[in-house]
């Protein structure tokens, strides 16, 4: 679709930068906070890059109000952030921990007097290490109603404040790699188990919106899905129908779920065969009919090129997570698809593709499936940066990507998706899960490596400037 006139970003639009407690905070256990599952996990040795963990991370909770005085000057109009539940309940459930909920509470207000649109994250993965111990998380139904216990103590503290929140960021990539990997907690290897687990959180999912129509009838809410739109590889109808099981499988699990409350029916079928199909017990449709969001989060770094994977084919690969390029291996599900580089694309050093108009793609896919509002909820370039000698950052890679990606938001746009803001992935630079502190993100350059806390020192780069202009002209210069 080519459009003869230049889309416009609506006045309302939200630019924005996201970050997570564990990647940012640190603090992991000032004032009561209790462990989480990443405490424990980032300290089995070979599990992250070079051992990096999140103890220290880059400091956010001392340095919060620095770092707002930063989102300030640029120009922010809204910041993602994730809450850490074991900072609220440090053992799950139970008595609030005043000093934790504070620090949250500081946070909102702060933004909230710099004119920055507070959107709160409920769960970016830090579960408590109790619920594990207890029960393993989301392997037991004990914690739907753990997890609403935990929403509800913060829609009735923040409601007033806050009016946009996500659910769960990233189940669909969080439980693949806990699940099917073994490189998130638990740490576990089996299907079945994958599919068990996710059920439980698409409940528990479902019920923390219940509830939030009930305390933030003024709020909207929704999940921030890790959306890799599928291509396939070749226009052979056996690589077509890879594509096809991989859009399946890999979103609309996820996405039909959250937005319809159903699963779908090629997938669920072929599970039942394997014998992997969750157990849904009575009650449980009528639950996730309740779950109905009010916008869908995506998560948008790249798309994945799929072909098609005998039943003797591909099922593990290893991933890159060292920034050297090329060393990312295929990963597929025997009988269904596999994944192969796509030839018409480059990729950062992380074997991660550039694909802009993918992004377009998959906001038309959403906007197409489910007619909701789309919210990007994360969106960058992890690379490599270097510090020149005169101190300045010249990230002009992320520039572009970033720049490249915001064309293609503003072209959906005009296609007709009801895109209601963009949060560039991350603000500062902070701890990538598996890839250490050499993976950059940040507007703001951090003075840290996996070896080395030195001074954490702030520095602006170049492309700090470059979106405080994005945010000036709201888009009209890119
Ligand atoms: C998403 C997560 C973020 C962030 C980002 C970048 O999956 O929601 O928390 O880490 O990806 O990924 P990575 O750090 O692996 O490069």
């Amino acid at each position: 679709m080519i459009h003869e006139k230049p889309g416009l970003f609506p006045d309302t639009f939200l630019w924005g930068s996201a970050s997570a407690a564990y990647q940012v905070e640190g603090a992991w256990n000032t004032d009561g906070k209790g462990p989480s599952v990443w405490d424990f996990f980032t300290k089995i040795p070979g599990k992250t890059f070079k051992g990096s963990n999140g103890d220290t991370a880059v400091g956010h909770y001392e340095r919060y109000k620095e770092d707002i005085a930063l989102m300030a000057e640029m120009g922010l109009k809204a910041y993602r952030f994730s809450v850490s539940w074991p900072r609220i309940f440090p053992k799950g459930r139970g008595e609030i921990n005043e000093a934790g909920i504070a620090f949250y509470e500081n946070l909102i207000d702060e933004l909230i007097s710099n004119n920055i649109e507070p959107v709160l994250t409920l769960y970016h993965w830090d579960l408590p290490q109790a619920l594990m111990d207890e029960y393993g998380g989301f392997e037991s139904r004990k914690i739907i109603d753990d997890f609403n216990n935990y929403c509800v103590a913060l829609y009735k503290r923040f409601a007033g404040k806050v009016k946009y929140w996500v659910t769960l960021n990233e189940q669909n990539y969080n439980f693949h790699n806990g699940f099917i990997t073994a490189s998130h907690p638990p740490g576990v290897k089996d299907r079945k188990r994958f599919y068990e687990a996710n059920h439980i959180a698409f409940l528990a999912n479902a019920k923390a919106i219940e509830s939030f129509r009930k305390y933030v009838p003024d709020g909207l809410i929704g999940p921030s899905f890790a959306y890799s739109p599928a291509y396939p590889l070749t226009s052979h109808p056996e690589d077509i129908t890879a594509f096809e099981n991989a859009e399946e499988f890999m979103n609309h699990w996820w996405l039909d779920m959250y937005c319809w409350g159903t699963y779908p029916q090629i997938p669920f079928s072929y599970l039942k065969e394997k014998g992997w199909a969750p157990a849904i017990e009575a009650g449980d449709m009528e639950l996730l009919a309740k779950g109905k969001p009010d916008f869908i989060g995506v998560n948008y770094y790249q798309t994945i090129t799929y072909e098609r994977n005998p039943l003797d084919g591909v099922s593990e690969g290893k991933m890159n997570t060292t920034g050297q390029k090329g060393t990312n291996q295929d990963t597929g599900i025997p009988g269904l698809f596999k994944t192969k580089k796509n030839p018409d694309l480059v990729t950062s050093n992380w074997d991660w593709t550039i694909d802009p108009t993918g992004l377009r793609i998959g906001l038309r896919r959403i906007t197409s499936r489910y007619q909701l509002p789309v919210f990007v909820t994360e969106n960058g370039l992890g690379e490599f940066d270097k510090i020149e000698e005169d101190g300045s950052i010249q990230d002009d890679y992320r520039i572009d990507y970033l720049r490249s990606h915001l064309e293609q938001c503003r072209e959906a746009i005009s296609d007709g998706v009801n895109l209601i803001g963009y949060c560039s992935w991350s603000f500062t630079d902070l701890l990538s899960w598996l890839n250490g502190y050499q993976k950059r993100y940040g507007f703001v350059y951090i003075n840290r490596d996996e070896e080395d806390e030195k001074d954490l020192k702030r520095i602006r780069k170049k492309s700090f400037y470059w979106y405080q202009n994005v945010i000036e002209t709201n888009g009209k210069s890119l």
